[in-house]
């Protein structure tokens, strides 16, 4: 058993993000080159701070699509859980995690609130932090401090999301930078990938050869993947770490735990009916990226544990026997027929301990798992074995 360090029973509210002016801040198209590396200063504010924006060649969008609509061609009828995130996707998304029926956003934050610096304490100081699907980079920054970190990588699908949320980051950073000049300027890179898919970022952190990466991974993501897929991931994120010239980088995963039926359920299932939008609106999505006819209203949001495979999934059930034209093709649901639509999977601590070892990563005393006083989440710290 990995020791458990219980939060405090007072856990202040979940708080408000910063609001953020990035208007100002955004270049127009003309900045864009067609190259694959894009450097421009973002002077405009603070002459000292680079954003940079590497655009890896993982993201194909070609082979994205032929997959989606592959998936809904098939039998049972799948669909990657990335699409859900356009602009109504990630907005959704957004309001899921004010639902007090979805505890993990909350729970992970007053778990990092908590234990902020027992946490940054078993991590390496001056890293490169490596922000895994970073969104607004708001869940990272307030660690940046702590582990005086001297570079800040946001990788993230979605390129023009991750441009104007990095300038923001980039902008607030260098706020922070001016009122206390003694801390340390952070470099921000954003990195356009899907990890989803083999990720080298080998490259990008060899250029900082005395920072020691520390991969940062919140928000049970990880849940998404089957369990060896999720070892899969884990195992390049150790190589990564393994094969920098540093020898202290870490990894710091968010996880979340199995928990009683009723309140994982729910969690994935809420009485106003935000998640069941969020799941539908896959299909609009499906829509517009593969010339399809689906028909929204005619699908019913379902979500399921199963306990056996430590899941849920998420479905949409067609309501009646319909034709649903998918660009060129007419796939036939039958009533009562199910989209798979998400996977999210959860792990005890001991469990995911055990996944993190088979990945290469070291247990025992050099695993720390921090979790909030009702054990409904785990923030995991490894190394590699
Ligand atoms: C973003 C994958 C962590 O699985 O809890 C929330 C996505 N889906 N409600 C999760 C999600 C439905 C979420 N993750």
């Amino acid at each position: 058993m990995l020791p458990v360090i219980p939060g405090a029973d007072a856990c202040p509210a979940f708080p408000t993000p910063i609001p953020m002016k990035t208007s100002a801040l955004i270049e127009d198209d003309a900045m864009r080159s067609d190259g694959l590396v894009l450097d421009f200063p973002t002077r405009k504010t603070h002459a000292t701070q680079a954003l940079r924006i590497d655009v890896h060649a993982a993201v194909d969008d070609a082979a994205d699509l032929a997959a989606f609509r592959t998936g809904l061609l098939a039998t049972p009828a799948t669909s990657s859980p990335k699409f859900f995130y356009d602009p109504q996707g990630s907005a959704l998304f957004g309001a899921i995690c004010e639902l007090d029926e979805y505890y993990p956003t909350r729970t992970e934050a007053r778990i990092f609130e908590h234990h902020r610096a027992d946490i940054a304490a078993a991590l390496p100081q001056g890293s490169q932090w490596v922000d895994l699907g970073c969104g607004d980079g708001l869940k990272a920054r307030g660690w940046l401090a702590p582990v005086q970190a001297r570079r800040y990588i946001g990788v993230d699908i979605a390129e023009p999301w991750l441009r104007s949320a990095l300038m923001a980051l980039a902008a607030s950073l260098a706020r922070d930078h001016a009122s206390a000049p003694r801390g340390t300027a952070i470099d921000v890179l954003g990195v356009v990938a899907d990890f989803t898919r083999p990720f080298d970022l080998h490259d990008v952190l060899a250029e900082q050869a005395a920072m020691p990466p520390v991969f940062f991974y919140p928000g049970s993501s990880i849940g998404n993947f089957v369990r060896d897929d999720a070892r899969a991931f884990l195992a390049s994120v150790r190589d990564h770490i393994g094969r920098h010239p540093t020898a202290d980088g870490k990894l710091m995963i968010g996880i979340d735990l199995v928990k009683d039926r009723a309140t994982l359920q729910a969690a994935y299932d809420d009485a106003i009916g935000v998640t069941a939008a969020f799941n539908r609106n896959v299909l609009r999505v499906a829509n517009r990226l593969l010339d399809a006819d689906f028909d929204p209203a005619a699908f019913t949001h379902r979500s399921v544990y199963d306990e056996a495979a430590g899941r849920i999934e998420m479905h949409l059930v067609s309501q009646r026997r319909q034709e649903v034209r998918i660009g060129a093709a007419v796939r036939t649901f039958e009533r009562d027929e199910p989209i798979v639509t998400e996977y999210s999977h959860k792990y005890t601590v001991d469990g995911f301990a055990a996944l993190l070892e088979s990945a290469g990563f070291a247990g025992g005393d050099r695993l720390r798992c921090w979790q909030d006083e009702r054990r409904w989440f785990g923030v995991f710290v490894a190394e590699p074995a």
